[in-house]
């Protein structure tokens, strides 16, 4: 048996630390079982929430949405993209024109290795900022109708929503997806057990989790938060 968990919302409370008492708890149930990891988050952000033993436990750790697969500490792939200036463009209109009626932050475009994550109020709000949007957002569907328009738009790209406030954008086939495919063809005979929080259309656990869903060889559990994760380790 083979798991797999995406990290904000599943691991961790979104862009926050790995809480000690999740820690020792998966640390216990986990084991020796083999697990890998998968995130829209960068190397930076995963080594910020996630504790160093934990990290060192995993068979891999895929960041990026996957564009960058790592292996004990150590780069072992890196796939990248060169994006179309329309789509900066656009995005930047997005900003310019949103109706979320406060404040807005820098860093509202973040390029990472193979993808673009896009964040109307600004990757540097304030904590509780963070939730202020989100729950705005929430209620006025931002996001969502972001996603939907630019898909029609710009084919070749895939838009997701991915943690509390922000939009992933890979191109179509490199999202998590591609995660699930370089698994299942590691691991053709073993079962793979994937854990994740945004499994639902429009989320950028979808894709990933549609993958193993189609394959007949894995499960998917759909978690709220980290403590749904322990208990539904504690039952496996
Ligand atoms: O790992 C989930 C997401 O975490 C962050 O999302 P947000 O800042 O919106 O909570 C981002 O790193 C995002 O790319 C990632 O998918």
């Amino acid at each position: 048996m083979i798991y797999l968990f995406d990290m904000d919302g599943t691991l961790t409370p979104p862009r926050q630390p790995m809480e000690e008492s999740f820690a020792k708890a998966f640390e216990g149930l986990i084991g020796d079982r083999v697990f890998y990891m998968v995130t829209g988050s960068d190397i930076v952000k995963i080594e910020e929430q996630i504790p160093k033993n934990i990290l060192k436990m995993a068979a891999g750790i895929y960041a990026s949405m996957g564009n960058e697969f790592y292996v004990d500490g150590k780069l072992v792939y890196q796939n990248d993209f060169c994006h179309d200036d329309d789509l900066i463009k656009r995005l930047e209109l997005y900003r310019e024109n949103t109706k979320y009626p406060h404040k807005l932050y820098p860093n509202f475009i973040e390029q990472r290795c193979g993808m673009i994550n896009f964040c109307v109020v600004g990757r540097d709000c304030p904590e509780k900022i963070r939730q202020q949007y989100h729950d705005w957002d929430f209620v006025n569907v931002e996001r969502l109708q972001i996603v939907k328009e630019l898909s029609q738009v710009f084919t070749k790209y895939s838009f997701t929503v991915g943690g509390s406030i922000s939009i992933d954008i890979t191109l179509v086939g490199s999202g998590k997806e591609q995660v699930a495919k370089d698994l299942l063809k590691r691991y053709p005979s073993e079962k793979i057990i994937f854990f994740g929080d945004k499994t639902d259309r429009g989320g950028n656990d979808y894709d990933i989790a549609q993958v193993f869903l189609g394959s007949g060889n894995a499960e998917v559990i759909t978690v709220k938060n980290q403590s749904e994760t322990i208990t539904f380790l504690r039952h496996l």
